[in-house]
């Protein structure tokens, strides 16, 4: 199987947690893409019925052609199960998000959810963190004083870009990416990351998730 083939597995892997009733919480990426194509085919196929909370614009508009009923995280009092990929997952279920750009929508969400359930093929699955870059989240407004306070704690940050220009969150805000390599301590470095002013969030997500799917050519493997 391929990389798509295994994100698929799992995005259909997943669809099968999801009740009748439930508030869902929709994640973003390629990954979530094949979930919410099947959720939908659900939804169509057994009227489902069920409420989706999106963590990005992209996931919204996906979600909404495929007839699912979406409501903003600001109209529900609860989100049962949020469902959403991840970039690196360690042996301790530490995560590290954001390749997408979505991770602060994604975490308000995912701390908002009852359970939360990260659907990834095997190469995610890392013995420690870093090896892809850490996203931040940045304020526009003195991102430039940020970038140079990174650069003096060792952090390598880049800027990331989109056709020369910098990328732009849905929030309207920079992403800069921290090239580490080894993170030996993702608890501290976010203590320090959130203290930064102008930083926004940062894409750990550390004793967030319940649940891991990982897809394997032997099947899906259910990680708790
Ligand atoms: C999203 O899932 C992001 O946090 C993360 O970057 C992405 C994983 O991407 P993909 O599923 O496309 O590999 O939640």
């Amino acid at each position: 199987m391929d990389q798509n083939e295994l994100k698929q597995q799992v995005g259909q892997e997943a669809v099968k947690y999801i009740e009748d009733g439930m508030t869902v919480g929709l994640g973003t990426g390629s990954t979530v893409r094949y979930m919410v194509d099947a959720l939908g085919k659900r939804v169509q196929e057994e009227q489902l019925n069920i409420v989706g909370v999106t963590t990005s614009n992209r996931t919204t508009k996906q979600a909404q052609d495929l007839g699912i009923t979406i409501k903003n995280i600001d109209e529900v009092d609860h989100i049962d199960l949020t469902i959403d990929g991840a970039d690196e997952v360690d042996d301790n279920f530490q995560g590290i998000k954001g390749g997408g750009g979505a991770l602060l929508w994604e975490k308000i969400v995912a701390i908002n959810s009852s359970k939360i359930m990260w659907i990834v093929d095997e190469s995610k699955m890392v013995h420690q963190l870093g090896k892809f870059p850490l996203p931040v989240e940045v304020i526009p407004f003195g991102s430039a004083h940020v970038f140079h306070e990174l650069q003096q704690k060792g952090y390598n940050p880049e800027f990331r870009m989109t056709n020369d220009t910098k990328f732009l969150t849905d929030q309207k805000n920079y992403i800069i990416d921290l090239q580490l390599n080894r993170i030996g301590d993702p608890f501290g470095l976010a203590d320090d990351l959130v203290k930064m002013v102008g930083v926004v969030e940062h894409g750990f997500f550390l004793n967030m998730v319940n649940t891991v799917i990982v897809g394997r050519e032997s099947g899906p493997e259910v990680l708790h």
